[in-house]
């Protein structure tokens, strides 16, 4: 059945205590090759967001959005902030870290920086970027930012749920770290939300086109091996 978005989805009557609406809906993804979403039904991850077809939504002012590195990993892996946000990346871990990105959105380089300490980056720009540290290559985050601030990322279960959206016309746009860019262009919808909120039909997200990139260090070059975790040590 090919259904169209304006009459296939059902309207939910979902308020707000303060009137606006709650958009909600989910995610399933398919021919994945990881046993955590073949086995493990893991679809968490998707971000989903709202772009007014008029107009750009006012943005929190001065927000905050904390990555944490311990234990040799970003947390969380997929972060979603507005434009403007100031990212928050504390060292935890008994060594020094790093944290840069060469990506499209708003490139970085914190340098390294000793265990107990944190350095903070403000995202100005819309965009995904990728984010690694210089000397574990196994480290990495995305943060995806957005100008918009009606906008959510799966649970575990695939659900998402966007709170406190004003009715009126949007561009609902889908991001996911293992889709390609195609099969995510398929996903933008305009969609109608009124007052009453709006609950969209399940949808599906291949990951068929999926390749893992490879990534390189700061400096553009292949990693070489970690220092003694044990050890601070500095200079790159
Ligand atoms: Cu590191």
């Amino acid at each position: 059945m090919i259904c169209r978005w304006s009459t296939c989805f059902s309207l939910a009557a979902l308020l707000t205590p303060l009137g606006a609406a709650i958009v909600s809906g989910s995610f399933e993804l398919v021919d994945s090759r990881l046993p955590s979403v073949t086995k493990k039904k893991d679809y968490s991850g998707v971000v989903v967001w709202l772009e007014p077809v008029q107009g750009r939504p006012a943005l929190p002012a001065s927000p905050v959005h904390t990555i944490l590195q311990r234990g040799k990993r970003f947390t969380p892996h997929i972060s979603v902030v507005a434009v403007g946000t100031v990212v928050d990346l504390p060292n935890l871990d008994p060594i020094f870290h790093n944290a840069f990105s060469n990506f499209a959105g708003q490139p970085f380089d914190t340098g390294l920086y000793p265990p107990g300490t944190s350095q903070k980056i403000r995202f100005r720009r819309a965009g995904v970027v990728r984010v690694f540290c210089n000397i574990h290559s196994s480290m990495s985050a995305v943060i995806v930012v957005l100008e918009t601030p009606f906008y959510a990322t799966t649970g575990t279960n695939g659900a998402f749920r966007i709170a406190d959206v004003p009715p009126g016309e949007y561009i609902l746009k889908v991001w996911h770290e293992r889709a390609a860019e195609t099969k995510l262009k398929q996903l933008e919808k305009r969609v109608t939300i009124g007052s009453e909120g709006l609950q969209l039909p399940p949808q599906r997200i291949s990951e068929l086109d999926y390749v893992p990139l490879p990534h390189k260090n700061k400096f553009g070059k292949e990693y070489g091996p970690e220092p003694a975790s044990a050890v601070p040590y500095g200079g790159r």
